[in-house]
Parts: C-alpha cells; structure tokens; sequence
C-alpha cells in the first residue's frame, strides 16, 4: 500500500446527481413539464437538445428516459442511506424548478415540491452529508419556453430570482453550498438543453445564444446577491464544463486555436468569478455584428456580485487545431476535438487524461484565485452486473484513482484551494448527452436498461467499498 499526503481535513468528498437524470416522477405532486423531459433517446437526441429540430411535447415512436429514470423521487431515503455508508461529506443534486414552480411563472411555489428537496435535505443531514445544490441543471419550465422563448428573453432573470428567494428562505440553514446554473458554457453547444433554447428558421443563433447567456450571467449575480443577503453564510458557486484544450502541435496556429477554444468556455466564469465582461468577447460580438442589450444596472450587479467559488466538471482534457484541413473528430462528444495520439479513451470515446485535471485546476486557479470545487468527473462504462448485481469496475476505480493522484499533487504540490470533489453520478443514472442507462458512473448499480425494463433494484459495486476507503482515509489510501 502506497501512502499519499492526506487531503485537507475539511475536504469534500462525495457525488453528484441532478434531478432530471434520476428523480423520475415527471408528473407527481403538481410538477410542471420541462425542457429535460421531453428529450428522447435516440439519433433525434442531439437535434432536439442543440435547438434545431423542435420537440416541445412527447410524441408518439419516442422513449423519454427521464420520466421515471431511477425514480429517485421515491427511493431517495434508501439511496442517500447507501450514499452516508460510503461516507460521503457532501452530495450534489440539483432541484427541478418546475417541481418549485411548475409553469414557471407564478407568483406563489408549489408546496409538494419544496416539502420534497426539504425531506431530501433532512435525510442527507441525517447522515452526516452536507447537501451541494445545483439551482438549474439544465431545467426550464417548457411554459417559459413556449411562452417567453426560454432564456432569450430578459424575464426569466425575474422568475429565476423568484425561484432562487424561495429557495434560500426555505432552505435556510439546511443548505450552504449552492451553485446557479450547471455547465454554464453548455448554452453554447446544446442551447435547448442548456437554456430553453430552440432557433427559427434564420434567426442569428449567436446573438440569441449570447443575449440568453448575458441573462444567464445576470441571474446567477443577482441570485449570489440574494444569497448572501438572505444567510451570508451561504456560498454561491459558478460551474463550468471544463477540460484544457491542448494545441494539436507547436505551430503558434494551433496554440492560438486552443487558446481560442478555451476563451469561449472561459469567458461565462471570466464574467462570474471577475465580474466584467472580458475585452476579448466584446471584440467578439464587434466581429459578428452582435447587439447584446444590457443595462448598466446589469453591469453594476455582474460587478458587485462575484461568485465565492469556482466549479466545475472534468472528465477530458480536449485539442484544437488552427489548420482548417485536420477536422478529424473524436465520436461522443458535445465539445469539438481532436483525437489526442497520447491518450485512451472510454467506449464513448472521451480521452482519459488524469494529467489533464491537474492543468485545468492549475489554470483556473492561475486565472481566478477563488476556491475552486470538482463537482462532476467519472467514467460512463457498460457494466456487466454478476447474478447479485455486484460489478467488478476496476476500470472505474483505476479511472477515479489516478484522478485522485491528480488532485493531490495539486493541492499538495501546486498549493490549490480545492474544496471538494464529487464524482459524477455516484449512483447509476441516465447520460444527459446520448438519454442511455447503459453508460454509468455510479458506485450503485441500479437494475434498468435503454428501454426502461428493470427492478431498479440497488446493489454496490466493487468500487463501492474503494471509494469508502479513500474518503475514510482522507485520500491516503487509494490502492
Ligand atoms: P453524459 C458533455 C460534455 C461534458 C459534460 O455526461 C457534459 C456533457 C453532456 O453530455 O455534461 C455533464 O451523461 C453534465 C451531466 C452529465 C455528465 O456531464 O453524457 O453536467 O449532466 O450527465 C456526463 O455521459
């Protein structure tokens, strides 16, 4: 056994769900329809969840994976149970705003639903877990869609910040870490998904796109405003899809065009975590034409009201390349890259680069000086499940490992602020890029397939009784 230098003793290990990949229970207890339900699995997936191809409703020949997922909505107390057995220090979820507010646009919340994320609350309390809530993970109310065009239009930043009061008052005391809107950058590349977006024919995708994110950004500062106002012990986070762009090769070309890439997603948490927009985006928009409306009250607020702490996912390290003629892409991916020679990569073709999370946290932290929180990262793999349902991941556990190693060496070595790490999907869970049960994460296997048949049965995986080990022993014993 190989010993590590131990993590902070305030460390946060744990793991991370969101509500429309595993709560189910779609229609229960007054909920509202949203955008993440009417997303199917299937080769229409990608359209429907980039904004091109419109589904505002369930049609007839499609299968929904997220009205019933894993039905956390009913086993929350059993698997939260399995979540404290591990130890875990904190478990981020996500609330499903059309469970608060169901249409959207109320004025007075939905009871059922804040009882809900309060009994969820009470039972992570109850083992020792500290909850880390995600307001949006990709939710919107598909009324806010049908009736205000999701996040392009200016209202929304009212209705979010009628959601987030609720939500801080209610919860006041029970919850501490909150983070405003999942992979901010994901408007950029699954608009629907991502913000309630869908795109006429000839409409300018990018003014749309960077007008919704402008109310996108305002929202999250009001709601870390509001936060502070309402417990100034709460902590409000930004979160970013993350992962390095590496330059295909050393011509400055390339080092340009990763430098580029990395601009677009960087440029959300330039504007969270500094509190103004960056020269190089109003450049951008200059270039495209682009008339973003924002008041200087807007600026005021982005200024003011600067997140507390940086988050974000890592599953992959990414390449560009400033030569028009490589264009050869990596499969299963939302994020554009190239194949990366030095690396392997998971069945769903992301390249696996442990080394990669280390330069990403030290280019955050180079670029922000903010706390920072892995709150997503893991490895989505067929699992092949014995008679019992136990399931042999060492691929997981040598994946999650060297992640660790990552970690360590740069809060040890490099001297980070790193506040907590949750791998993805702690517990088995629908994929929000292809809709499939068939690529998890978890350290729980739960019993359901592409289709929908199975017990939703629980049972651990050999990974289960790995990861109890690393969190006992505050990362030193990893092997
Ligand atoms: P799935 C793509 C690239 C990076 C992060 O993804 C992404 C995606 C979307 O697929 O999303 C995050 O389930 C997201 C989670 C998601 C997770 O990555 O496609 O925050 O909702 O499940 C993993 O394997």
């Amino acid at each position: 056994m190989t010993d590590y230098k131990p993590f902070p003793d305030e460390f946060l290990w744990g793991g991370a769900t969101a509500a429309n990949q595993c709560e189910g229970a779609y229609d229960v207890d007054g909920r509202g329809l949203a955008n993440v339900d009417v997303v199917p699995i299937g080769e229409d997936r990608f359209p429907i969840i980039a904004g091109k191809k419109k589904m505002f409703d369930f049609e007839d020949g499609y299968f929904y994976p997220a009205k019933e997922s894993i039905d956390f909505y009913n086993h929350y107390k059993e698997d939260i149970a399995l979540l404290g057995e591990m130890g875990f220090k904190t478990y981020r979820m996500s609330i499903a705003w059309s469970r608060i507010f169901p249409k959207g646009d109320e004025l007075v919340p939905n009871e059922a639903g804040l009882q809900f994320y309060e009994n969820v609350f009470k039972e992570c309390r109850k083992h020792g877990i500290e909850p880390l809530v995600t307001i949006t993970h990709f939710d919107c109310p598909m009324y806010l869609i049908e009736e205000y065009g999701g996040w392009r239009n200016r209202k929304l930043i009212e209705f979010y910040e009628r959601l987030v009061t609720v939500l801080f008052t209610r919860f006041k005391g029970l919850v501490k870490y909150w983070l405003t809107f999942n992979e901010i950058n994901m408007i950029l590349h699954a608009p629907f998904m991502g913000a309630g977006l869908y795109f006429e024919e000839g409409e300018n995708v990018e003014q749309v796109k960077y007008q919704a994110a402008h109310h996108e950004l305002v929202a999250s500062a009001i709601a870390t405003k509001v936060a502070h106002e309402i417990d100034p012990e709460n902590k409000v986070g930004c979160m970013l899809a993350a992962g390095q762009y590496y330059p295909n090769t050393a011509h400055p070309a390339d080092y340009w065009a990763a430098m580029s890439e990395d601009r677009e997603n960087y440029f959300f948490i330039d504007v969270q975590a500094r509190g103004e927009y960056p020269n190089y985006a109003k450049k951008k928009f200059e270039r495209l034409g682009l008339d973003i409306e924002m008041t200087e009250e807007d600026l005021k607020v982005l200024k003011e009201h600067t997140v507390d702490f940086v988050s974000f996912s890592y599953y992959s390290s990414r390449v560009a390349s400033g030569d028009p003629a490589v264009n050869e892409k990596t499969a299963g991916n939302i994020f554009a890259s190239l194949k990366n020679p030095y690396l392997e990569a998971s069945e769903w073709g992301w390249q696996i680069d442990p080394l990669g999370l280390r330069i990403t946290l030290n280019t955050i932290w180079d670029r922000y000086q903010k706390p920072m929180f892995i709150v997503e990262n893991g490895l989505g793999a067929v699992d092949t499940p014995d008679e019992n349902g136990y399931v042999e991941d060492d691929y997981r556990i040598d994946y999650l490992r060297e992640h660790v190693k990552a970690m360590n060496a740069t809060i040890n070595e490099d001297g980070v602020e790193l506040l907590g790490y949750t791998t993805w999907g702690c517990i088995d869970l629908v994929s929000a890029g292809t809709g499939e049960m068939k690529k998890r994460y978890g350290f729980i296997y739960v019993d359901r397939d592409n289709d929908g048949n199975g017990t939703l049965k629980r049972s651990k995986k050999k990974s289960f009784d790995w990861y109890k080990k690393v969190i006992a022993s505050n990362g030193t014993d990893i092997d």
